[in-house]
């Protein structure tokens, strides 16, 4: 699908990177490549009981006093289980070509099991989701799972933590997925960065279930890791034949730059980005754990079986790369979910902060960091990248009107940079990227932080749920239009 037309505009040199010799402008990105903005069920839908809906880890995390920053729940975010079609035609109008969401495994099957029953109400807002997408000329591209548990999972076995009964009970939601809406989803991932589930769920505590402790988020990323790889093989060898899909994973993963040019530091930069990125990457990819992970972790760290490894390698079809910022690394430090290294901002030299600083304190803007992560990427796991998030909130936004907020300065030059990071990348380094999911389309419920931080390209009023586009929701897909090649 493409939304070029006749009436395609003259490529303009929007989103040069400086100091890229790529001075004029030069079609970048295929008529197929995907692009649009990205959500997850639990941040916008609401509706937390219609259709039968059962309760998830975050319906459950978020009753627990203290946990949401402004006490903000998911049960009301921005109502997208009844104004989807309204967010729908939204994104036409602004001109995106796909839509990345997320499905609400306790809406599909209400208590989570193989063997519990499925909700056809359920069932048919998906439907209903995916078919006004396609009339609409939007591609869907669909997340099995973005952390919203079934609640019921977590009592009856401990959700993540026990391998052999949520492998089977993600088997049969994904099967059920494939069967139903693969006729018309053609994109898949089965999840979204399982870093947060096992490290923020698992080991900090910030993030549902809420446990701390420094042995779950290694069993944790484990069974997700297998859960993947068991659930990318059936759809490759019962759905894909008839339905010529593509499926993979999605992982966070920051640009880590070496703080100096010491020998420590460059391998301190090496050591995060092997628990950031190649704790799942590696498995995945090149069908082993990080040994600076093994190492480390020893006996804490589960191993593969020579089944359960033939089935982790090789399982994802292309890298999805959701990725927000860059950090400066040191040798030295005793955060093992950063690979034992110290994060910065600020530079070696004194003069400062690498970027401006976001209203996230993880999120500073740093748009050089991109290039080298995607060559990164590309260098190290020889796979197509499809980038799956890419975004910011504004510091304090959510102290602004509504009128004010629209003109999001801030955001859209933190596109600007990303976007001629990624086309620099891709035109001039000839790293195969397929789509550019912006995060989000909606001001939403971001996590322990509430609602009051807000990532959204459209502005969202909390009171009337009346949605604005803000600047950026114009400027994001004017910069593929205007760097697309026309159809052949
Ligand atoms: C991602 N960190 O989460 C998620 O996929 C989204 O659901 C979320 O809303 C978005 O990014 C913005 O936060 C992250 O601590 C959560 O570095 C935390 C981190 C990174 C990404």
């Amino acid at each position: 699908m493409t939304t070029n037309g006749s009436s395609h505009p003259k490529p303009t040199p929007l989103g040069v990177a400086p100091g890229s010799k790529f001075e004029d402008s030069v079609p970048a990105f295929p008529p197929d490549f995907l692009f649009g903005f990205a959500t997850a069920s639990a941040q916008i839908e609401s509706s937390p009981t219609e259709g039968g809906r059962g309760p998830s880890n975050w319906d459950r995390f978020c009753e627990q006093p203290g946990t949401i920053i402004d006490g903000s729940s998911v049960a009301r975010t921005t109502d997208h289980y009844r104004l989807f079609r309204e967010d729908i035609a939204l994104m036409k109008k602004l001109g995106v070509n796909s839509y990345r969401f997320s499905f609400s495994w306790s809406r599909l099957i209400p208590k989570g099991g193989a063997e519990d029953p499925v909700s056809e109400k359920g069932i048919k807002f998906y439907n209903d989701l995916i078919d006004e997408c396609l009339a609409s000329g939007i591609t869907p591209f669909a997340t099995l799972y973005h952390w919203d548990l079934p609640a019921e999972l977590d009592d009856r076995y401990g959700g993540w933590l026990s391998k052999d009964n949520i492998v089977p009970d993600f088997l049969n939601y994904a099967r059920l997925c494939f069967s139903r809406f693969g006729d018309r989803v053609k994109h898949w991932l089965t999840f979204n960065e399982p870093w947060c589930v096992a490290v923020l769920g698992h080991g900090i505590g910030a993030f549902a279930p809420g446990h701390k402790s420094d042995t779950e988020p290694w069993i944790v990323g484990h069974s997700v890791i297998l859960a993947h790889g068991y659930a990318a093989r059936m759809y490759r060898k019962d759905f894909k034949p008839t339905q010529q899909g593509v499926i993979g994973i999605t992982l966070n993963g920051d640009w880590a730059e070496p703080f100096s040019d010491t020998p420590e530091d460059i391998k301190a930069a090496q050591d995060k980005h092997d628990v950031a990125i190649g704790w799942f990457a590696d498995p995945i990819y090149l069908g082993r754990y990080p040994q600076s992970m093994i190492d480390r972790l020893g006996e804490r760290l589960p191993k593969f079986s020579e089944e359960e490894i033939k089935i982790v390698h090789g399982s994802s079809e292309f890298y999805g790369c959701n990725t927000y910022t860059t950090n400066l690394i040191k040798a030295g430090g005793d955060d093992e979910y950063q690979g034992c290294t110290t994060l910065t901002f600020v530079k070696p030299d004194g003069s400062g902060e690498l970027g401006q600083q976001s209203h996230m304190d993880w999120l500073q803007d740093v748009p050089w960091g991109l290039r080298k992560l995607l060559n990164y990427l590309y260098d190290r796991y020889k796979t197509p990248i499809y980038m799956t998030e890419n975004g910011w909130a504004i510091m304090n936004e959510n102290d602004l009107t509504g009128e004010e907020a629209v003109h999001d300065a801030s955001r859209v030059q933190y596109f600007q940079g990303q976007l001629a990071a990624l086309r620099d990348a891709v035109v001039i380094d000839k790293i195969p990227v397929h789509s550019y999911f912006a995060w989000s389309m909606l001001d939403n419920f971001e996590w322990a932080s509430g609602l009051q931080a807000r990532f959204g390209c459209v502005h969202v009023d909390f009171e009337t749920m009346k949605r604005t586009p803000k600047d950026s929701a114009f400027m994001i897909p004017k910069f593929f239009h205007d760097n697309a090649m026309l159809p052949q």
